[in-house]
């Protein structure tokens, strides 16, 4: 996976804008700056320099900027040309890099190189891409604190743990002659109970954090005009979905993503769902069932004029029963007086207006309660995980409850410390830094073998 060839790409965005740069990376980069600037640039210094052509043409004139391995982005040399933003300067002054000996690198390929010279682990690097991918505030504070170390740091701690244990399983197992800390049963289950409570928060900050990167796929479902289009309208504060009085107007799935507290929830608005002859409602149809593959939540919309239809059970009936689900019933402007929201129900229902906004704040509210959001949440403290961090932390989760399992159930020394290592494993593949070589090293570090 190493090269060591020079890589150069474009790094802002494209478009005009007031400057532009280029980067380049690789083993020894004197010879291309020299090319293309015309002098031998230094050390993490801005200098004014021309970028020349190959023919010796000025293409532009701009700041060079060198940093010599290993204290640089990706760990190897790395040369930045900052010329005027605009595409096609960029693109010549690109092409001059390529002719001079680098080639055109692969997304993502400076942070990998920073990775494969640990200068990031797979965390941080995941972090520097999340901090350019963020949508909201909250999901840009959570990736910075990927990238500065600090998910990384509780994973590493929960390994250390994990780790320091499975040591002394080991070595009790190697070792019974040797004068080892005394292990007993209850010393085991007291630390794997300390790692599974530590597990489980982290957990939780991730999946809070997994939100907040992820979003919440919300989808809008119910018999024609009971209002669908008027509430994702109501909700992402814009006319974007064409609302009549004619039932069966919305044919195609509309999407638009809103935040709520911080979170982007992405909202499909559906053609409404009955019997048809016509084959493009047939097809919206479709798309609306297609669309519910795909729903973390579901609001069932109804009318408070025409509440609890034949039509509304025949869909409930057809519903999938795994997704959580939010019953809205809307059009309360035309009652003098509303009835309440009944929380208590086993469904939530949510009584509002898609007209007026009335009762829009605590479908806000319901919607945050669902996915498991506490208003008290800031974003402190939580992890921006990926869908790969989730499924490692709840293989370590399992293998931890395993272990549990059997320090009662025969305490079974081999299996205890075969689920650790499982779970070590596990953990590792989110830092990115699992070699088996790691335990022996810890081994012979922590005790004195040669005594
Ligand atoms: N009074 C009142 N009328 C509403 C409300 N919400 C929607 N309507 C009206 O109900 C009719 C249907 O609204 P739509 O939003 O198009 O309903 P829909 O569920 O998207 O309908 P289809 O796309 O046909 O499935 C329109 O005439 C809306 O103005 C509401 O809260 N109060
Ligand atoms: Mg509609």
């Amino acid at each position: 996976m190493e090269s060591h060839d020079i890589i150069a790409a474009i790094a802002t965005p494209p478009g005009n804008g007031g400057i532009g740069i280029i980067r380049i990376s690789g083993k020894d980069l004197k010879s291309i700056a020299y090319t293309v600037t015309g002098i031998l640039p230094k050390q993490r210094v801005a200098q004014l320099s021309q970028f020349y052509a190959e023919n010796g043409n000025v293409i532009d004139q701009g700041i060079t900027l060198y940093f010599p391995s290993p204290h640089s982005y990706t760990g190897e040399d790395v040369l930045e040309l900052h010329g005027h933003g605009g595409s096609a300067v960029m693109n010549l002054l690109l092409s001059c890099c390529l002719n001079a000996g680098a080639r055109l690198a692969q997304p993502g390929e400076f942070t990998l190189r920073a990775f494969l010279n640990n200068k990031l682990d797979l965390l941080q690097a995941e972090g520097v891409a999340d901090i350019i991918n963020a949508t909201t505030e909250h999901a840009a504070r959570c990736a910075i604190r990927s990238l500065q170390g600090k998910f990384s740091a509780t994973i590493h701690s929960l390994v250390e743990a994990i780790t320091s244990l499975r040591i002394l399983i080991e070595a009790t197992l190697d070792f019974p002659e040797e004068e080892t800390e005394f292990l007993n049963v209850e010393k085991v289950e007291t630390r794997l109970v300390t790692i599974q409570t530590e597990l489980e928060r982290v957990f939780t900050s991730s999946k809070q954090g997994n939100l907040l990167r992820e979003g919440v796929n919300l989808v809008l479902i119910g018999e024609p005009n009971v209002g669908k289009s008027s509430l994702i309208n109501q909700l992402a504060e814009e006319d974007i979905a064409i609302v009549t009085d004619i039932p069966g107007t919305t044919r195609d799935t509309i999407q638009r993503t809103i935040q709520i507290s911080g979170i982007p929830f992405h909202i499909t608005d559906t053609a409404g769902l009955r019997q048809t002859e016509d084959i493009i409602e047939k097809s919206g149809i479709a798309r609306t069932y297609a669309a519910l593959e795909k729903a973390d939540i579901m609001l069932f919309i109804s009318d408070i004029n025409t509440d609890n239809t034949e039509l509304d059970h025949l869909i409930l009936d057809k519903l999938p029963t795994d997704i959580p689900r939010i019953n809205v019933v809307n059009k309360i402007d035309l009652l003098p007086a509303p009835p309440r929201d009944l929380q208590a129900k086993r469904i939530p229902t949510i009584h509002l207006s898609a007209k007026t906004g009335k009762g829009i704040p605590n479908l806000h509210q319901k919607l945050l309660d669902v996915i498991g959001w506490h208003s008290s949440n800031n974003d402190e403290g939580l992890f921006m995980a990926r869908q790969r961090h989730m499924s490692a932390l709840s293989d370590a989760k399992e293998n931890i409850v395993n272990a549990k399992k059997l320090v009662t159930n025969g305490y079974q020394l081999e299996l205890i410390a075969d689920e650790l290592r499982a779970a070590q494993k596990n953990l590792s593949t989110i830092t990115g830094e699992f070699t088996s070589d790691d335990l022996l090293g810890e081994i012979f570090s922590s005790f004195c073998i040669g005594k």
